[in-house]
């Protein structure tokens, strides 16, 4: 009884540093590398304001998990986000031509700047949902190309 008590108890160390050996392995998460090129940028002035969702909790409270600012002075800017863990994302950005750091909208609430949501997701009436927007990040390097022209 004792004997075999230790040689369980034994057994369980064992396995238990194993796994936490294998734990340790996998401490360093794969990330990936996102960037966005965006084009046709019209007028070639203000700043490009993007916001980047890691869940569709995040999307719909407005919690970006990650944003950038980029200054534009071309028509074509390029936007890098690094060490992203792998998962959903959605992300939208729009053209602060006038650079007062707002979408501006006309009369109506419809926007008079140009924006983007990922996936090329739009909806008639409102924001588009993270379902529509939504796509899942990978490890390694991915683009996404954003064509303000439309
Ligand atoms: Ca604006």
């Amino acid at each position: 009884m004792t004997y075999l008590r230790k040689t369980l108890t034994a057994a369980m160390i064992i396995a238990t540093s194993a796994l936490t050996s294998a734990i340790s392995v996998n401490a360093a998460e794969p990330t990936a590398t996102m960037t966005l090129s965006v084009t046709n940028i019209d007028p070639d002035q203000g700043q490009i304001m993007v916001a980047l969702f890691d869940s569709q909790a995040a999307y719909q409270s407005e919690t970006p998990t990650r944003d950038s600012v980029v200054k534009v002075d071309s028509p074509s800017v390029t936007i890098d986000f690094h060490d992203l863990p792998l998962g959903d994302y959605a992300f939208k950005l729009f053209h602060d031509d006038n650079g007062n750091g707002e979408l501006d909208t006309d009369f109506m609430g419809i926007p008079s700047e140009s924006y983007y949501f990922s996936n090329d997701a739009s909806d008639p009436f409102s924001a588009p949902e993270w379902a529509e927007a939504k796509f899942i990040l990978r490890s390694g390097k991915t683009r996404h190309v954003v064509d303000l022209s439309d």
